[in-house]
């Protein structure tokens, strides 16, 4: 694996709810996992890995697992390589019998993107000029005077709780906007597809139409954004978004940021535990 690769997958910060089924019965399983260590989290009691893959239940990522034991706590440190049970039970998970299987430094200790930044809240928010799949320009400037909901996708993400889970929540939000008549005209959604290459203006037009509808058609406040891969990328990474492809497959953080009517950054949701309600609630901060 290229350093470059690491580097992503490190900062690959993906959630727990992925193991959220929604199974009844609390069936225990047990996976073999081996990884090397990106963070801990000592306060929640979670130790973030970039596992291999686990035969039979999910790809290599990079994402948090919570231990039992407090030793592991205090005996791993980024970059450690790390082997243990991975136990899935009903919607919890947790990690057991852990050992620690080398020194950090030993195997190259992951180290954060270089790309990409945090925006600052109260700031202007970062600036784009894409197209959206209108076959429009759509750029930050000529939205100016609406709120503005900008979130990262691509069309075929294959993590319900990911892409799919940022649409369906924009749908969420977009319907309440919509009904509401105070604020109905002044918002605007963009969603920016991390796969340019792919998602031209007319399969992000054929997957908005299968994914963003609302009262059976695509709502006109509502753009999915392609562009220049390279540009892209600048205004990913500018909203602090890290992504890139592993083995064929694109792996990327999230990142949902609200801006207000003046162009400056409101609010910048990570990761995909950020609910419609609270988007609409800062949309109506903004827009009294
Ligand atoms: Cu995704």
């Amino acid at each position: 694996m290229s350093t470059t690769h690491r580097r992503i997958r490190a900062t690959f910060l993906s959630c727990l709810v992925v193991f959220a089924g929604c199974g009844v019965a609390a069936e225990r399983e047990t996976y073999p996992l081996s990884g090397r260590v990106v963070s801990v989290d000592a306060d929640k009691r979670r130790v973030t890995i970039d596992h291999a893959e686990i035969p039979g239940y999910m790809p290599a990522m990079t994402m948090p697992f919570r231990v039992k034991d407090d030793w592991v706590i205090d005996a791993v440190k980024p970059g450690s390589g790390i082997s243990a049970n991975l136990v899935v039970e009903g919607k919890a998970s947790w990690l057991e019998n852990v050992a620690v299987t080398s020194a950090p430094g030993t195997i190259g200790a992951p180290s954060m993107a270089d790309g990409a930044t945090e925006p600052i809240v109260g700031e202007p928010s970062p600036p784009f000029a894409l197209t959206s799949h209108r076959n429009r320009p759509i750029a930050l400037e000529s939205l100016k005077g609406s709120a503005i909901v900008v979130t990262f996708i691509f069309s075929r993400c294959p993590l319900p709780d990911y892409c799919p889970l940022m649409t369906d929540n924009f749908v969420a939000v977009d319907r309440a906007v919509l009904s509401d008549p105070a604020i109905a005209s002044r918002v605007r959604l963009v969603s920016i597809s991390i796969d340019p290459e792919f998602d031209t203006p007319a399969i992000l037009e054929a997957h908005a139409g299968t994914v963003a509808r609302i009262d059976g058609r695509v709502p006109d406040n509502w753009d999915f954004v392609t562009g220049d891969p390279a540009l892209v990328r600048k205004v990913a990474e500018s909203y602090g978004l890290v992504y890139g492809k592993e083995d064929g497959q694109i792996v990327h953080s999230l990142r949902t940021a609200v801006i207000g009517p003046d162009g400056r950054l409101l609010k910048v949701y990570r990761g995909n535990e950020w609910k419609p309600e609270e988007i609409l609630a800062d949309l109506r901060t903004a827009l009294p």
